[in-house]
């Protein structure tokens, strides 16, 4: 059975940044050997037909795990390959357009980088929210870090699932718990990990600590 979004805490993301799209699949098998809930292709700047081929390779790892499988950046190609989501940026889209360019029923993930944001992506319909940078991050290098005051509010304040993201480790997932986080993204923590299996088992025991409610 497929996760409900409702049900995902631990969003993993294969980032070309870190794991050439060769080591994708292997990579995969490992955060879901570890219990990841949910997981993105993010492949900045990888021409769109390879992004669909690495795409068509990829989706039926997660499916058979029941792993829901988001594709960032190109919502006609989720449409097109069946995975279950795409994932827009604020300045990419509305909502609206990329169901519109995905052309079948399939969740619609926005950033947002304010309590401001987060409330215009929900207003918009996106069926969950990424929340972030939390903490300065290689990984998207050109963003002021938002820290991690307005976690708790946000979270009170948006009905959707919100995934905290953005510089978020092992090592400081109980800070940003403590701070009213229910649900996390982890990119490098995980993709550079000696053991990435373990590494995400870790992140998954703290964050089945920390109560959703709401
Ligand atoms: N959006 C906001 S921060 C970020 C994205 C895609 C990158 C998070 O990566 P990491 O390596 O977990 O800091
Ligand atoms: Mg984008």
């Amino acid at each position: 059975m497929m996760r409900t979004l409702d049900q995902c805490r631990l969003y993993g993301i294969l980032d070309t940044g870190y794991c050439a799209p060769a080591d994708m699949g292997p990579m995969l098998e490992k955060m879901i050997a570890g219990g990841v809930d949910i997981v993105q292709l993010r492949a900045k700047g990888m021409a769109p037909d390879r992004v669909a081929e690495l795409t068509r390779e990829l989706h039926p790892i997660s499916r058979a795990a029941g792993v829901p499988f988001i594709l960032n950046d190109h919502p006609s190609l989720a449409g097109e390959t069946g995975v279950e989501g795409a994932h827009v940026g604020v300045e990419d889209m509305s909502v609206a357009e990329a169901r519109r360019l995905a052309g079948r029923a399939c969740w619609i993930g926005k950033s947002s980088h304010s309590i401001a944001q987060a409330l215009e992506g929900e207003e918009q319909g996106a069926d969950y929210l990424g929340f972030g940078p939390l903490f300065p991050t290689p990984t998207k290098p050109d963003y002021i870090a938002i820290g991690l005051a307005d976690i708790r509010e946000v979270n009170e304040r948006i009905a959707v699932p919100v995934f905290c993201i953005g510089g978020i480790k092992s090592e400081n997932l109980p800070v940003v718990l403590a701070a009213g986080a229910r649900r996390v993204v982890v990119v490098s923590g995980i993709l550079v990990a000696a053991d990435p299996a373990a590494y995400v088992r870790d992140c998954v025991a703290q964050l089945g600590g920390s109560p959703i409610s709401g």
